[in-house]
């Protein structure tokens, strides 16, 4: 609590999973022979088009497909915020919630799913909770900037994530050149290993094999992050939903160049 969670100091924790189950039964494989018929939402990363919601999904279908679809090279679909606890409760048996000093909210341990090359875009949580992401299968990269970044990082207005086009993997910092001032961490996870990433951090993920993840999560306590948590989903939120489903791709062309105009000024 004293070096990491108060301080918002993102960690790699090598041991929190040593003695869990999951640890050693939890694999693609295990996932395909066990949970292989529930049907999953699978999600593109192609930016929302038009007047379409910014996190519809794709496609519906069964888990074992997409696993076979991960097998054969697919890196655009993944499954995201998947909830285990009403989806496939017998998986809660395999884990516990630790003891980090942290209240964790444990209607929402969710799963993220991708293939070879899948990044998820650079983004934060908009419920601005404390997350430790528990990792299992292939590795990940995940580059992480704290919230006083915000102004170097191209942020979308009405969203929670920074504007689509930038590769975060190998920016161009001639076009978008407030980046190089952003200051941030990059974490290599593997299987076994958790990722703690603290309230309101941006994260960006690369898959470098297939693999997945449990987020637990823990909601913040302070008042002015409650308030702020609370303006995302009532205001920032409904306020975006309205008008894209009125004004549609204007409305999206014109967050994206404040996007740009905002991170020029900070610089
Ligand atoms: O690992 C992923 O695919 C995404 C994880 C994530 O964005 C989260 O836990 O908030």
């Amino acid at each position: 609590m004293e070096r990491y969670l108060h301080p918002a100091q993102p960690v790699i924790l090598n041991s929190l999973m040593a003695q869990w189950p999951a640890t050693q039964k939890w694999s693609i494989e295990f996932l395909q022979s066990e949970f292989g018929h529930l049907e999953v939402p699978v999600y593109s990363s192609k930016p929302a088009q038009g007047k379409q919601h910014q996190h519809a999904a794709e496609q519906h279908l069964e888990l074992s497909k997409y696993l076979n679809m991960l097998k054969s090279g697919e890196n655009d679909l993944r499954i995201f915020f998947y909830n285990i606890l009403q989806n496939a409760p017998e998986l809660l048996q395999d884990f516990e919630y630790p003891e980090l000093g942290m209240e964790f909210f444990k209607r929402l341990p969710v799963l993220f799913m991708g293939g070879k090359d899948t990044r998820v875009q650079m983004h934060f949580d908009i419920d601005l909770a404390n997350l430790i992401l528990c990792h299992f299968g292939g590795p990940k990269t995940v580059l992480l900037f704290a919230p006083d970044q915000s102004r170097f990082l191209y942020r979308v207005p009405y969203s929670f994530s920074a504007l689509h086009s930038i590769d975060f993997t190998n920016p161009d910092l001639e076009q978008y050149p407030a980046l190089a001032h952003a200051k941030g961490y990059v974490a290599h996870i593997e299987h076994g290993q958790a990722l703690f990433i603290p309230s309101g951090f941006w994260h960006f993920i690369v898959y470098e094999d297939i693999g997945f993840s449990m987020t637990l999560r823990s909601l913040p306590t302070d008042l002015s992050s409650r308030l702020q948590l609370l303006r995302n989903i009532v205001v920032t939120r409904t306020v975006e939903g309205i008008m894209r489903k009125t004004i549609g791709q204007r409305w999206n062309d014109r967050n994206e160049r404040l996007a740009v105009e905002r991170a020029e000024l900070s610089i």
